[in-house]
């Protein structure tokens, strides 16, 4: 079966390579993920308000005290928990400069946040099926910067979409969504919901069921207001034994299933991955497709009238001149000829520049014009404006920088590829996935002995060795399915 995930890392990494960065290059889009981020081990992120639990729940998980916790604001940076085997930690820069890790792209954030990633190598069972990333509590501030000295909405959304899964925290104290939450929620989770977790923690702090159904409705209400759903994602309500806190008066069994639920839900990530990286590319594709159609039209646009400008212009000096010639008018040339380049020079630094704002002011037209037949259906409509709404201001950004003049028009067979991809391809990609999946019924139990390093070679420490034995509270569960 591993054989069958190779072939569909494959053939994703082949359609990045053609046609998606060649025409991300030709219409400036952002590029496409790197071959070491295709290759990133399933991932899950970690994050929630200050002192929700974050990293106790990780130490449980690995069942050692690998990550600092404490009352207070504890963590203030980038924790990625990987496999190793000797225990060892690797700073920031190391990280980000490693081609093989799927973290260069951190390098963008900046100086600040790289010194904020740090990497920890653990020989720890789970983490030769997952890679954890603790992040840094939320807090209650969200100024334009919250005193990070780094983009934290940025670079949460960037560990976000790279992510197989999404943990994010509240605890008893704070089960709201204010501040650096809301935002976080506002502009880095969009659009990931289909893999994230909601976790009420710390569940073990409540004296009795009055106090738990008050904090569970707050988090319900707040969280109705962050999460464009009809529904309500489910919530799990857990806690993680600790002997140095007061026992409950709550009944816990209810709540140490749901532990257990999530560390089996943890424990798919790599199942996930597959699928994941199908809806990125198909997220990507479309976007490109969209950034790309637009700019294109423009261009051609653009292109037309800066003929018929030039041409016009061309036939009236020539004409004017044919004229002087033939009516021996031969003292009137010179001033034609400055004339003729005087035209040239409006028509080049002032008439063309007013088209081209005037185009670019008309994008949202000639989306709406380009994808009518699209646009008729409800829901495509939704998805299509909402991409757009997303990306236009920076295809016009782009347009307006480099200029519609300097891009090349996209050849039919280019067109059509791109349309093939994200029409067919990529969605019957998915299909096969599945069908992949439900033929091979041991693919789970088989992809998780067959798994291929969690790290590349250069950066996890060979050879690997047996699993250590399973902690109780990590055992896996008996049956698990891909969906
Ligand atoms: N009662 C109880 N206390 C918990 C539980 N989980 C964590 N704690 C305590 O909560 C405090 C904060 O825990 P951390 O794990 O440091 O929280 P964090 O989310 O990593 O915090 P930051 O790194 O600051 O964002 C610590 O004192 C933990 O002992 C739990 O399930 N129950
Ligand atoms: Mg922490």
């Amino acid at each position: 079966m591993y054989n069958v995930t190779e072939e569909f890392a494959h053939r994703i990494r082949d359609y990045y390579q053609d046609p998606l960065a060649p025409l991300a290059k030709q219409f400036m889009f952002r590029r496409p993920p790197t071959v070491g981020e295709l290759r990133r081990p399933p991932q899950v992120l970690l994050l929630g308000n200050h002192s929700s639990g974050k990293s106790t729940f990780v130490n449980h998980l690995l069942g050692d005290d690998v990550q600092k916790t404490g009352v207070a604001p504890t963590d203030d940076g980038f924790t990625i928990l990987t496999y190793g085997a000797t225990a060892t930690e690797r700073d920031g820069p190391t990280v980000v400069s490693n081609p093989d890790l799927p973290y260069e792209g951190l390098r963008h954030f900046g100086d600040h946040l790289v010194s904020h990633v740090r990497m920890k190598l653990r020989p720890a069972e789970l983490l030769q099926q997952v890679t954890l990333i603790d992040s840094p509590g939320m807090i209650d501030e969200a100024k334009a910067e919250n005193g990070r000295g780094f983009d934290f909405p940025g670079v949460v959304r960037w560990f976000a979409e790279r992510a197989d899964l999404v943990m994010v925290f509240f605890d008893p104290d704070k089960p709201g969504t204010t501040g650096e939450t809301l935002q976080v929620f506002r502009e880095s989770l969009v659009g990931i919901d289909h893999k994230m977790l909601i976790i009420l923690n710390k569940v073990d702090q409540f004296q009795s069921l009055h106090d738990f159904a008050r904090a569970y409705g707050a988090l319900c209400w707040n969280l109705g207001k962050v999460i464009p759903r009809k529904d309500l994602p489910m919530i799990y309500n857990t806690f993680v034994p600790l002997a140095d806190k007061p026992k409950s008066r709550l009944p816990m069994e209810d709540f140490e299933k749901a532990r257990d639920d999530l560390v089996a839900e943890l424990r798919r990530a790599p199942t996930r991955r597959l699928d994941n990286q199908i809806t990125q590319i198909q997220s990507y594709a479309e976007r490109l497709r969209l950034h790309a159609m637009v700019i294109d039209r423009a261009v051609d646009r653009f292109k037309s009238s800066r003929a018929r400008w030039r041409g016009l212009w061309l036939l009236l000096c020539g004409g004017l001149a044919g004229a002087a010639v033939a009516m021996g008018m031969l003292v009137a040339l010179p001033g034609i000829a400055v004339a003729a380049i005087l035209g040239f020079i409006l028509i080049q630094y002032m008439i063309l520049p007013r088209i081209q704002r005037r185009l670019i002011a008309r994008f949202d037209p000639i989306f709406e014009k380009l994808h009518a037949q699209e646009l008729l259906v409800r829901e495509r409509a939704d998805d299509l404006r909402m991409m757009w709404a997303e990306i236009s201001p920076r295809t016009c950004e782009i347009a307006e920088k480099s200029g519609l003049q300097s891009f090349e028009k996209m050849g039919w067979h280019k067109r059509e590829h791109l349309e093939e991809l994200t029409g067919q391809l990529i969605p019957k990609l998915r299909s096969e996935l599945y069908d992949a999946m439900r033929d091979n019924e041991s693919y789970t139990s088989a992809s998780e002995q067959d798994a291929p390093a969690t790290l590349p070679a250069s950066a996890s420490e060979p050879p690997r060795p047996q699993p250590v034995e399973e902690d109780d509270r990590l055992k896996k569960p008996k049956r698990r399915t891909f969906f």
